[in-house]
């Protein structure tokens, strides 16, 4: 039976969002609000109704109850391991094969193939050639990023060993990877390792099935995200913090605007050089628009808005809005997280869906192939081809809602701005922690899905979080949710944060949540909790810190290998949303209390925003009760130049939203 329609509150506590879904019912346009509204839900394949498997063709069999097997003899534990461990190897596969396209392009550069690109940033080229042991010592630029280019390349082919990345993490940490058998041997090793092992017939031991699967989500923490990361900013300059704005009000009534969507800054690096040719700029003029506009969806949006301050369009749940706004001359996509409504969607208007990726065709959609041996002409054909459409736009409606944003926050940029450039270290982030000012840290991931609210709990949760005196750090559509809603400003710190974190906010000059860029950025947290259990004074190992990581409106599988590979790297990650695993209590038990025997980190599954953050609170606690640290006392701080903070806290959590956002209590 479908579920019932849902008021647009209920949808996306965006307002953006809530004016383009009346425009939608009023068109009688679907988007993916109502088609989850319209879906009838698979009455067995996963969560509370049971486990389907379909990995051979006896099946596929449905296990609906205790002691059922499939026709194989599979258990319930079995199938939902080897289904968790097939989404984890997905999810690591799309964002490794990210990373292997820009370590081509860093090859291609570096042999002077690439004409358009550059290496931006020599000084971090050098910093990962030394971490991965190749010289640079009077050495060319271009020679050294051949050199790093392939290093990166070997990692993905390499049958034996382990990933050089590792040896990163907290001694501890590696020492555990090593003696519980868990270090990557080599990226597509580990993924096609898990694809056999879980094929018919193979293993069918539910907590060594997801040991492989671990395998495979530290090759993507600590292999091809790294990489993807490291790569970018050698290509594209390491993220510092950017002015920039978000939501569908950066769009422009008067210009052409198009939409970079997807995950890799590549080629949308070269649509940015791209939109400021004055050959292109008059081009739009004499088709009657005042000028170009440049904006971004999802993680490719992240990837511009922290380094080139391009604005951001939305989040996940903002790719069709943004076309019902009528008022987008071209979408450009390239890979991961893009809806196969979007050609339907954009007949309605004059938008043009343009792929890009050699892996990504979609029908009705035009492909215009991305090649970085070419990638100028080819960005320049798809600005002409946006400003040609600017004529044929019809009816437009652009809500006027859009909220200043500071992104780009490296941990390069972390370790200057606490420390300095003479002196740069996380020793005042450490001190400020052990002081008790602030009180831990949360790392909050991840996507939109239609089953909660857009935006929601990426606010509620930070929002009690910050109150709490917990430092923020976000990625991926998350940071978008928390941009739009005035998170990431200066000013939050002062309308939000508890009264020791405002004290650090203010003290240093940054918000109380810190945008640290796209879904394959997550690498850079990795990076960030190491330094911090490094450091001193917050034990050895990142099991040891009083940090959570969250994801609270996930959807993707990419999702579950980031899970894994943080859990894996010693955090309690929390998962919002359902749990598609709740039906095998086993595995539902592995994950969590089993990992973390094992390996000190966890995996929840809680659908309740509110126990998200009392189960955050309580492991932050817990972990600095066992650093004997002095137990949090908000009255301790923040005694000089107070403003009735107390009084906002006092307010119900649905007022002070409504005082903050402008949003209806
Ligand atoms: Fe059924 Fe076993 Fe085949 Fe899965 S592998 S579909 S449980 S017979
Ligand atoms: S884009 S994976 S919806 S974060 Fe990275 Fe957003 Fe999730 Fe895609």
């Amino acid at each position: 039976m479908a579920k019932k329609a849902r008021e647009n509150s209920e949808r996306s506590m965006d307002p953006a969002a809530q004016a383009i879904l009346i425009r939608a019912d009023a068109l009688g346009i679907g988007t993916a609000f109502t088609r989850f509204e319209n879906m009838a839900p698979c009455t067995v394949g996963s969560g509370k109704s049971g486990m389907c498997c379909k990995n051979c063709f006896m099946g596929p069999c449905r296990i609906t109850k205790d002691g059922q097997v499939g026709i194989c003899g599979a258990t319930l534990e079995t199938i939902a391991a080897r289904n968790l461990a097939r989404a984890i190897a997905s999810g690591a596969a799309a964002h490794s094969d990210h990373g292997r396209d820009l370590a081509f392009t860093l090859e291609a550069v570096a042999q002077g193939q690439a004409p358009g690109y550059a290496i931006r940033d020599v000084g971090k080229l050098w910093d990962v050639a030394q971490r991965v042991g190749v010289r640079t010592e009077g050495r060319p630029v271009n020679d050294v990023a051949l050199d790093v280019a392939r290093k990166a390349l070997g990692e993905f082919g390499q049958q034996r060993g382990e990933l050089t990345y590792l040896k990163h993490a907290p001694k501890k940490r590696y020492e555990l990877w090593k003696k519980l058998e868990l270090a990557p041997r080599g990226i597509d090793r580990e993924i096609v390792d898990v694809l056999h092992r879980t094929h018919m017939g193979d293993d069918q031991d539910p907590v060594h099935i997801l040991r492989g699967a671990i395998r495979t989500a530290l090759g993507d923490g600590w292999g091809g995200s790294m990489w993807a990361t490291d790569i970018s900013d050698i290509l594209f300059g390491t993220p510092s913090p950017k002015v920039s704005q978000v939501n569908l009000g950066v769009l422009k009534n008067n210009e052409v605007n198009i939409l970079v969507h997807g995950h890799e800054p590549t080629l949308s690096e070269m649509i940015v050089g791209a939109v400021q040719d004055p050959e292109l700029i008059e081009y739009a003029k004499s088709k009657g628009a005042a000028g170009i506009c440049l904006a971004g969806i999802c993680c490719t949006s992240n990837e511009v808005m922290m380094r080139q301050g391009i604005p951001s369009a939305g989040n996940f749940l903002h790719q069709e809005l943004a076309i019902l706004t009528g008022a987008v001359e071209a979408m450009v996509v390239d890979v991961q997280c893009i809806m196969q409504a979007l050609p339907n969607l954009a007949d309605n208007f004059h938008t043009k869906v343009i792929t890009t990726s050699p892996k990504v065709k979609i029908t009705g959609a035009i492909h215009m192939q991305f090649d970085e041996h070419h990638a100028m002409d080819v960005a320049k054909d798809i600005v002409r081809l946006a400003i040609d459409n600017y004529p044929n736009r019809g009816e437009i409606m652009i809500p006027d809602v859009k909220e200043d944003v500071i992104p780009g926050f490296s941990h390069e940029y972390l370790n200057y701005m606490l420390g300095g450039s003479y002196r740069g270290s996380f020793r005042p982030l450490n001190d400020a922690i052990m002081s008790g000012r602030i009180r831990g840290a949360a790392a909050i991931v991840g996507c939109n899905n239609p089953k909660v609210t857009q935006d929601k709990e990426h606010i509620d949760i930070p929002a009690e979080l910050l109150k709490n005196d917990v430092l923020v750090v976000q990625t991926g559509c998350g940071a978008i949710a928390a941009g739009k809603f005035g998170m990431l400003l200066g000013e939050a710190a002062m309308s939000m944060a508890g009264p020791g974190l405002r004290e650090v906010c203010e003290a240093v000059g940054i918000p109380p949540v810190l945008h640290m860029g796209s879904c394959v950025d997550n690498s850079r947290i990795l990076t960030v909790l190491t330094q911090m259990a490094t450091e001193g004074g917050l034990g050895e190992d990142v099991s040891d810190l009083p940090a959570v990581g969250i994801a609270p409106e996930w959807m993707s599988e990419k999702a579950l290998s980031i899970g894994t590979y943080a859990a894996a790297s010693g955090a309690y990650v929390l998962f919002g949303v359902e749990s598609p695993y709740e039906f095998s209590e086993e595995v539902s038990d592995l994950i969590s209390a089993g990992w973390e025997e094992m390996m000190g980190g966890k995996m929840e599954f809680l659908a309740d925003p509110k126990e998200i953050v009392r189960r955050s609170l309580a492991h932050i606690d817990k972990k600095r009760a066992d650093l004997k640290l002095p137990a949090y006392d908000p009255t301790k701080y923040g005694k000089s130049g107070d403003y009735g903070l107390q009084d906002y806290f006092d307010l119900p959590m649905e007022e002070q939203q409504a005082m903050q956002y402008g949003v209806p209590a």
